[in-house]
């Protein structure tokens, strides 16, 4: 048994949620009140799969390993009279009274500092029911003062009660299309920083990257977080399935996490996810292995807005799930790597790590997405990446070099050397990325 247990922080990382367990609970032929659908007498998945996700009770219900966290009501409120009301049990959804307001200091400091404790006794009774704790996956925005600033004080103590269990995280990187808040940008720096050496491999899903994605690709004229959030739980159970399925070439996550994370700051890889198809388009495309794996190189298939063509890669893992056949993957493989597009660091050996899992992806009812027979999730550690980091530090430091909005983050505790402090970490973090791209022998003199 490897046991994962998901985390939901602050607004984003509970809807996220939602639609994750919407979505593992069909896949495992689960239904939303636990019981197992009407012919099966075990959960799909194999013989231990699904155990990392769901354990059962004595009554023959499934109740995911999850709990979920905010510290204002309205949106737990809404998991505990919503369609899954009865999966989860009550001392997994946790909530205070009043949020953090968009600000990370009361997140971290004030406010979150209150409900951490009790926080973290939930997390302790559940990890206490696992035989073999692998690690933990967080969902959290960025942007958020729940998600940024209790996330990263969660992240913090577990690394301090769990020392070597991975964590994971799937982080909400800010959109203008569909922002709440204009610090933001201080929030994700501040998160970050206090992130940094306690997540072991962070995957961002950039809003207006999925936003685009709905928007283009599924024709959702205006597409809403429910939309946005079908779409990122599509992506988390690719990245989950080979935790979930058991199967042949079902690579487990720490293989590939070994894989993609040269350096442990490092630890942001890129996610690109094909085909993304309405339901109307999906019986005009064939969809071969060829064509999916292409797709990922794609811009409009990435959960990040960067060019990749400009960056180099360090690692890729390729994640297959369906009707897949080796031979297939072998030669998409093999054009791929002959792309001028895909240049590698000189240091690694050009290696593309490869998943199958032959359960095919499902679609919720309410998906735009189609269903179709396979698809591919390409995580790669690319330098590209760090476009994002500029991107949200240049915002920071308009800001910043104002002294705007800071008083609200000093008058919940906070000093203003810790903004100096994360904001030239972050800067340090850019050109870890321009040093690990650069040639090996670039600075030699012959
Ligand atoms: N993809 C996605 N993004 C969301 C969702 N809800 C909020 N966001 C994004 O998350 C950021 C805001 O953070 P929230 O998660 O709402 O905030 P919170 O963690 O609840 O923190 P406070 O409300 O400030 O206490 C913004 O960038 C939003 O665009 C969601 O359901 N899905
Ligand atoms: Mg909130």
């Amino acid at each position: 048994m490897r046991e994962v247990i998901s985390i939901n922080v602050g607004q984003a990382g509970c809807q996220i949620g939602n639609a994750c367990w919407d979505l593992y609970s069909l896949e495992h032929g689960i239904r939303p009140d636990g019981y197992l659908e009407e012919g099966l007498s075990r959960p799909k998945g194999g013989e231990e799969g699904f155990s990392t996700f769901f354990y059962e009770t004595g009554t023959g219900k499934y109740v995911p390993r999850a709990i979920y966290v905010d510290l204002e009501p309205n949106v737990i409120d809404e998991v505990r009279n919503g369609a899954f009301k009865d999966l989860f049990h009550p001392e997994q959804l946790i909530n205070g009274k009043e949020d953090a307001a968009n600000n990370y200091a009361r997140g971290y400091y004030t406010v979150g500092s209150q409900i951490i404790d009790e926080v973290t006794d939930r997390i302790r009774r559940m990890t206490d029911q696992c035989d073999g704790l692998q690690g933990f996956l967080f969902t959290h925005s960025l942007g958020g003062g729940t998600g940024s600033g209790l996330g990263s004080l969660l992240l913090k103590e577990l690394s301090e009660n769990y020392g070597k269990k991975s964590k994971l995280e799937f982080a909400v990187y800010p959109a203008p299309q569909v922002s709440t808040s204009v610090v933001e940008p201080y929030n994700t720096v501040l998160t970050t920083h206090a992130t940094l050496e306690h997540a072991d491999c962070t995957f961002m899903v950039d809003n207006e990257a999925i936003y685009d994605m709905c928007k283009k690709n599924l024709n959702i004229p205006r597409p809403s977080f429910k939309n946005l959030n079908t779409m990122i739980a599509q992506v988390v159970s690719s990245v989950t399935a080979s935790l979930r399925f058991d199967g042949s070439l079902n690579v487990d996550l720490n293989e590939f996490q070994t894989n993609l994370v040269p350096y442990p700051r490092i630890h942001f890889p890129l996610v690109s996810y094909a085909p993304i198809l309405s339901k109307d388009r999906a019986h005009h495309e064939s969809n071969s292995v060829a064509e999916i794996t292409n797709a990922c190189f794609e811009p409009g298939n990435q959960m990040v807005k960067c060019n990749p063509a400009t960056g180099k890669y360090m690692a890729s893992c390729l994640l297959y799930r369906g009707d897949v056949v080796t031979n297939d993957v072998q030669s998409a493989v093999t054009q791929v790597k002959n792309k001028k597009t895909v240049q590698m660091v000189d240091w690694c050996p050009t290696g593309f790590k490869i998943g199958i899992c032959y359960e095919p992806p499902t679609a919720t009812p309410d998906s735009q997405l189609a269903s179709v027979q396979r698809a591919v999730c390409m995580l790669s550690n690319t330098t590209a990446i760090a476009d994002a980091w500029k991107r949200i530090d240049y915002k920071f430091d308009l800001m910043y070099a104002k002294r705007a909005f800071v008083h609200w983050y000093v008058g919940e505790g906070m000093e203003e050397g810790e903004f100096t402090e994360a904001r030239e970490d972050l800067a340090a973090l850019e050109r870890d990325y321009i040093e690990v791209g650069a040639d090996s022998y670039a600075d030699e003199e012959f």
